[in-house]
């Protein structure tokens, strides 16, 4: 670092450097690992499931890849295809993945498969491209030994669409969590028996060798145009991860953090020596700068984790969550916020 960048740092204070944030208890010269993150408090059952591997000693990639599964077969849940449908009533996923060595794969607007992480995978482990799209992505995914599911909506996801083709208005409105209110992409905040709606989980790991893994998985942003693919599935936008510095992730509308190049810039922001946290909020502070007006009817957060195991979020608005699980904790945060 040098000597500039080192005055700046220090001119921020600790709290700024993650020091009074979530992420603080680890911050003590001990590296926290094993480690898992993910968004949302959905993200607590995401986090068991990579935690099986984790604390087993296995690889951060077969974690997250748990992880993203575990979600993906949740009945009633955005992510996956009990998720919302596109414009046309049809359920288009995308999902991405990332190890240690920046192997990446990803689909996008893959239809019918239950299993978007395990095929962007196999894209990473079986073929020499990144990203698959649509009915290559299913010919894929098929010739790959995945089963092609019926094309039927959930039971939420159709009374959503019936309820959402009344005014057909493509508006995304804010995902403020907790608040049954909403009618827009990432309306209804509940389902009706209560379970929440997050339509996308992303999580990063940190496994016992120290190596960093991410996995993004979703439906994308409901009732979007047919073919319309979100950060989510784009490396660098909805999942970044660099072995010698740190892993981010994303969740909100997904052309704002595309604009961006949201988790790679939050990974350049750690290697410069900012936090996690901070990081993160100086992320969310360029889309706020680019658009204040629209940034504030939207929702974009970020997570992110160093090479220590610190961890920090920072979020457009209030109500964007993160779950966190290492041997110390097992706990839902909420991130900080701008607006
Ligand atoms: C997308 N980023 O498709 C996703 C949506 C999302 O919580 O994160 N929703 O743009």
């Amino acid at each position: 670092m040098n000597r500039k960048n080192f005055i700046k740092l220090g001119s921020l204070g600790l709290s700024s450097l993650g020091l009074s944030s979530a992420g603080m208890r680890s911050w003590n010269n001990t590296i926290q690992k094993p480690i898992v993150l993910s968004t949302w408090d959905s993200g607590m059952a995401v986090n068991e499931a990579a935690w099986k591997i984790l604390s087993a000693n296995g690889k951060s990639i077969d974690a997250v890849e748990a992880g993203a599964m575990q979600i993906e077969d949740t009945i009633n849940c955005c992510v996956g295809l009990g998720g919302y449908p596109d414009r046309d009533g049809i359920v288009t996923l995308d999902a991405c993945i990332m190890d240690e060595h920046a192997n990446c794969g990803a689909v996008a607007g893959i239809e019918q498969i239950k299993h978007p992480i395990s095929v962007a995978r196999k894209v990473m482990e079986k073929t020499p491209h990144v990203i698959l799209v649509g009915n290559g992505a299913q010919q894929f995914a098929i010739e790959n030994g995945f089963q092609k599911e019926p094309p039927v909506l959930s039971p939420s996801a159709e009374a959503a669409y019936k309820e959402w083709l009344i005014k057909s208005e493509y508006k995304p409105v804010i995902n403020i969590e907790n608040k049954k209110q909403g009618n827009g992409p990432f309306a209804p905040a509940f389902f009706e028996d209560g379970s929440p709606n997050h339509d996308t989980m992303g999580l990063v790991a940190m496994d016992m060798a120290g190596n960093l893994s991410g996995a993004v998985t979703t439906s994308g942003m409901a009732f979007k145009v047919h073919g319309r693919v979100g950060d989510s599935p784009i490396i660098g936008a909805g999942l970044y991860v660099d072995n010698e510095v740190g892993a981010a992730t994303s969740s909100g509308v997904g052309e704002e953090v595309i604009r961006i190049c949201g988790t790679h810039l939050v990974v350049e922001f750690m290697r410069q020596g900012y936090s996690p946290e901070l990081a993160c909020k100086k992320a969310v502070e360029r889309i706020v700068k680019r658009d204040p007006k629209k940034a504030a009817d939207i929702q974009v957060g970020f997570l992110a984790m160093n090479k220590k195991g610190v961890y920090g979020a920072y979020a457009i608005q209030k109500g964007f969550v993160f779950s966190v699980k290492s041997e110390r904790e097992n706990v839902v945060h909420d991130a900080k916020f701008i607006l």
